[in-house]
């Protein structure tokens, strides 16, 4: 293939693009989901004029940290990121050390979290530019996928009808759901929309008798079904234990019922129900403590904040060296994330659980054409790069709708969503319950 081996792989350009996404009013422990999401929009273009894509948080802190970075990727070639992974992107750690990001649903945010989350946007762009200029999926640069197709679940959450009345918003046609009845309406309609097979609902909303009927409701609509529980740490030890003794026949896991190792340790020890998480080990700096305390059964990833798929594949490898369970994490995202969701997972050999996803949520994207869900899975694409592509009117419109933005929804704040509603609301202090 002499014309590929010819191909110029320098990055002339990177494009940066902020973005702010339509999202339903969607109730977790924080309050609610903002109208509009910030997504970053990446776009790496070699010497030869390819194009790859990226996509990740569009928060102000993950912009700052993209633009120094764009800077530096810019003369390098898009094979160079092992070496951009090394660089020093000059983060501010007093800034942002010990904070918790996103009211703590991601762990704790590190500097190096911060830093990971954005250059995952920058590996996924040179892998598709690079899967695109040598006619090779994504997925073949990872090593090469095992699966045809990666199964998701239907996430599941407590939900409004509308956002508050006044509220610029799209409308969107899932209805309410504030009750088992309501959850278990939802879970019909994305079965019948995407063909689900598992089921996961969100919660920590309300107090746990209203949570475990929910799930016994779920368990009796759909029989064989797997199910899940995610609280996102709002539970004491007793709680989580009370909760894993009812509903421990029912569920596949139950995610982050209370909060940190040590938390998560006693009620793995004292019940028998596996417990998986996006909280407390986020980073593999955490992984040494939970695995030597079996403080969790799975780990979620998410190659965004664990730094790209190259990362998630180590993670993966790690968890398998330890008899722990992998699945995926995922926060509210569009079909770019998606298509870099697949591709790695369907290289995982050890993924035994579907991965989540917001994707049916976000009525909007970014790609000429969705990704879709048969069955719950979606194929694993084996055009070159992730085998999406940019929609640039689109594109440009949410970009506007960025720029037009007073500041008040540029950087995601779930709780001050929720004051709209009901002034006066801070998250609450965990446990709640
Ligand atoms: O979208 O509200 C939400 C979820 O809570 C989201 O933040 C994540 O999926 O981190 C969450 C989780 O699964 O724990
Ligand atoms: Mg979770």
């Amino acid at each position: 293939r002499a014309t590929d081996a010819a191909r110029d792989l320098t990055v002339a350009e990177v494009r940066l693009t902020p973005i702010l996404v339509a999202d339903p009013p969607l109730l977790n422990t924080q309050g609610v989901h903002q109208p509009y999401t910030p997504r970053l929009i990446v776009e790496v273009v070699t010497a030869d004029g390819i194009t790859g894509l990226g996509e990740t948080y569009g928060d102000t802190k993950y912009l700052e940290l993209a633009r120094p970075l764009a800077e530096r990727l810019t003369g390098r070639s898009v094979m160079d990121v092992n070496r951009l992974f090394a660089t020093d992107l000059g983060v501010d750690e007093s800034r942002i050390s010990g904070r918790v990001d996103a009211g703590g649903l991601r762990g704790v945010q590190t500097a190096d979290k911060l830093r990971l989350s954005v250059l995952s946007a920058f590996e996924v762009a040179c892998l598709d530019a690079l899967g695109r200029a040598l006619g090779l999926p994504v997925h073949a640069l990872l090593g090469g996928k095992v699966r045809d197709s990666v199964d998701y679940s239907a996430y599941l959450f407590y939900k409004w009808a509308a956002h508050p009345a006044g509220v610029p918003s799209e409308k969107d046609d899932w209805g309410a759901a504030l009750d088992p009845a309501g959850v278990v309406e939802q879970a019909r309609r994305f079965k019948e929309r995407h063909g689900f097979t598992s089921f996961k609902l969100k919660g920590g909303v309300f107090p746990p008798e209203q949570e475990i009927a929910a799930v016994r409701a779920l368990a009796e609509a759909f029989p064989g079904h797997p199910l899940r529980l995610d609280p996102n740490g709002a539970w004491s030890v007793e709680t989580s234990v009370k909760v894993a003794r009812e509903l421990g026949d029912l569920l596949e896991y139950l995610e982050d019922p209370a909060l940190g190792t040590p938390a998560m340790a006693e009620v793995a020890a004292r019940t028998g129900v596996p417990l998986a998480t996006n909280m407390c080990v986020t980073t593999f700096a955490e992984i040494k403590e939970a695995f030597a305390e079996d403080a969790v059964q799975v780990v979620l990833s998410d190659h965004h904040y664990w730094g790209g798929l190259r990362n998630t594949q180590h993670l993966a490898a790690l968890c398998d060296a330890f008899g722990v369970g992998v699945s995926m994490h995922s926060n509210t995202h569009l079909g770019i994330s998606l298509a870099a969701m697949t591709h790695v997972a369907s290289t995982v050999p050890n993924l035994h659980h579907a991965c989540d996803t917001h994707y049916p949520w976000q009525s909007e994207d970014v790609l000429t054409e969705r990704l879709t869900f048969e069955g719950g899975r979606v194929a694993v694409s084996d055009a070159p790069g992730l085998g999406v592509a940019l929609d640039r009117d689109e594109l440009a419109r949410l970009h506007r709708r960025w720029a037009a933005d007073d500041g008040s929804l540029r950087d995601r704040d779930d709780a001050a969503a929720m004051r709209v509603a009901e002034p006066g609301w801070v998250t609450p202090a965990v446990p709640r319950w």
